[in-house]
């Protein structure tokens, strides 16, 4: 079944010069991008979309990670989309992802960790709703 998911390259991956390198990987998987933006994070912004994890002793760490730098959203479209970029993505921790995942490729560590994707239909759903209107879709 076609899905939509929700992709974010993280401000390290895109001070790092890594936003050819993931979109391409997508392209390259046949995933198609319906949308597409770079936008920095505020706190209010980092509260919304890590709501789930206000709370965490993490959290401080990872609101400032999140809001240093901008970030590209990704709308991405295809068959099992969800999962697919969930198993292109690796595990958080970068040390329990394979080699040939983005995370076991390109990160070291679990706050600045690349990419974030959607874990469900239902935050896809959420997530495609905070970060694009439908006219910024394609
Ligand atoms: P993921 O879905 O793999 O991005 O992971 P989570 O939704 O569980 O966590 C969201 C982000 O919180 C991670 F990308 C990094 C950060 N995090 C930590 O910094 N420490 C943790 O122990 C867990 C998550």
């Amino acid at each position: 079944m076609s899905e939509q998911t929700l992709v974010l390259i993280k401000p390290d991956g895109v001070r790092r010069g890594l936003i050819g390198e993931i979109l391409g990987r997508f392209e390259r998987r046949g995933l198609r991008i319906r949308g597409l933006k770079m936008l920095r994070f505020d706190v209010a912004l980092a509260e919304r979309h890590y709501a789930e994890h206000v709370e965490k002793p993490f959290f401080p760490a990872l609101r400032d990670f999140i809001t240093s730098g901008p970030v590209v959203a990704v709308l991405v479209e295809g068959p099992e989309a969800i999962q697919l970029v969930r198993s292109m993505m690796g595990q958080t921790k970068p040390s329990e992802s394979a080699s040939g995942t983005i995370r076991g490729d390109l990160a070291t560590t679990t706050t600045e960790n690349v990419i974030h994707g959607s874990d469900s239909p239902e935050r896809a759903r959420i997530e495609r709703e905070i970060f694009f209107t439908d006219s910024e879709l394609f």
